[in-house]
């Protein structure tokens, strides 16, 4: 490195509109706390590989059996991120090509299902996901899609009804995941449930990757047939995507990745993914991944204490979700409120709720990227109070003012990409 097209700093940035652009987004990600849920800080490691003349290289197919001459080398980085992907997940298959969550899912619905095939799947307003069933997705355009909800009142999943209706809906695919559920997700439960109905079982693990890598949920993997997930919320590599099976589906999923989903793969992405197994491999990862969830019920303890309603009543992971409903505010309102003095969350859907997703009865918060910047339960306990304190006290500028400039303080003493003018 160190050519003209090998420098990554911004010293050496040849596009002066872009790198304006990103030096705003830089000191925007130094200055605000982020508490978006499937957001985080990857390594400046992970930045410098995706950065890499990898991106030059087309490969389509799979190690030692590509389309294209001079491939031998990026064989070494696929068989170099799958095998650690493997040692970190416990498994004997995994395809590190999918480009995202959705791909990865995608590919699996391929893999298994004809159009017009049922998916049992959780309904998006309770936590699931979009590509799990929406009726705009692929999903509700091709598949019949039937969903289960939370319980309404502990609104935590209910398996006696989820079996209920996998034995009503007869499906060919139960879908265990979710991107807005902050309790802990039973898949053995759900193998049971599926095998009861002849049914395959997927379970998407976006959000919570991190955590079973670093030993804080349980896995799927040896118990779904499929397992799908990002790279890129808890676990905190590149952003894209995986599937993860036994290697009784290699042939299957590898075809409905490549050729069926995807051409050529992204090898510097799937490079900076080897380099992201490797980091989660270490047992500082483990650490990490205690800390998201100490720092997750630590935040939630305190909104809770303070008059806020926690959706399910708490939480096992990196996220929850508080409903504004007795605040008489919306998720909207608040968000952008927060977001005015450098909070950075998104309004969310809470089960049952009677708003539209543009405007919501909640927000959810989530921990992963606080926790890499090193912040712990004393932080929490100091974002607590300033997220109580703008929400109760929105109409109040010069509150406001004072809140912003706390934000300001306390990231700054939590500094990210510190020496980095650009990655
Ligand atoms: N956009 C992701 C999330 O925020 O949960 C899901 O794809």
């Amino acid at each position: 490195m160190g050519t003209k097209h090998g420098n990554h700093t911004l010293d050496q940035y040849i596009d002066t509109e872009m790198k304006k652009i990103i030096t705003k987004e830089l000191e925007r990600q130094k200055n605000q706390i982020i508490l978006i849920a499937s957001e985080n800080f990857t390594s400046q490691e992970v930045i410098r590989t995706m950065g890499s003349i990898l991106t030059n290289k087309y490969a389509e197919g799979y190690p030692g059996d590509r389309y294209y001459e001079g491939c031998n080398i990026v064989d070494e980085v696929e068989d170099l991120a799958i095998r650690r992907c493997n040692e970190l997940f416990n498994s004997n298959y995994s395809n590190v090509q999918p480009h995202s969550g959705v791909q990865a899912n995608t590919a699996v619905f391929l893999s298994v299902l004809n159009c017009n095939d049922r998916i049992l799947s959780m309904n998006l307003r309770d936590g699931g996901h979009l590509s799990h069933g929406h009726k705009q997705n692929l999903t509700g355009r091709y598949f019949d899609i039937y969903t289960y909800s939370v319980d309404p009142e502990t609104e935590i999943i209910d398996y006696e009804n989820v079996r209920k209706l996998a034995k009503i809906s007869k499906p060919k695919l139960i879908i265990a995941g979710a991107s807005s559920y902050s309790r802990i997700i039973d898949y053995k439960k759900f193998r049971e449930i599926a095998d009861e109905v002849g049914a395959f079982l997927m379970a998407d693990i976006a959000h919570v990757a991190g955590l079973i890598a670093g030993g804080q949920h349980p896995t799927s993997i040896g118990i779904a047939d499929f397992t799908t997930a990002t790279t890129h919320k808890t676990f905190r590599g590149p952003r894209g995507g995986l599937i993860i099976a036994d290697k009784k589906y290699s042939s299957l999923i590898n075809k409905s990745v490549f050729p069926g989903t995807q051409g050529g793969p992204f090898m510097h992405i799937i490079a900076a993914k080897a380099v992201a197994f490797k980091e989660a491999l270490q047992p500082a990862f483990k650490v990490y991944a205690k800390k998201i969830v100490e720092n997750s019920k630590a935040l939630c303890d305190c909104l809770k204490y303070d008059g806020f309603r926690i959706v399910s009543g708490g939480t096992d992971n990196h996220l929850f979700l508080i409903d504004l409903t007795n605040k008489n505010v919306t998720g909207y309102e608040v968000s952008e409120t927060l977001a005015s003095v450098g909070i950075i969350l998104n309004k969310n859907v809470i089960p049952y709720d009677n708003l539209n997703p543009n405007i919501t009865s909640g927000i959810r918060i989530g921990t992963p990227a606080v926790t890499t910047q090193g912040m712990g339960v004393g932080e929490m306990h100091k974002i607590g109070e300033y997220i109580s304190y703008t929400i109760k006290n929105r109409d109040n500028k010069a509150g406001l003012n004072d809140i912003a400039q706390k934000v300001k303080k306390l990231v700054n003493d939590f500094p990210v990409y510190s020496n980095m003018t650009i990655p």
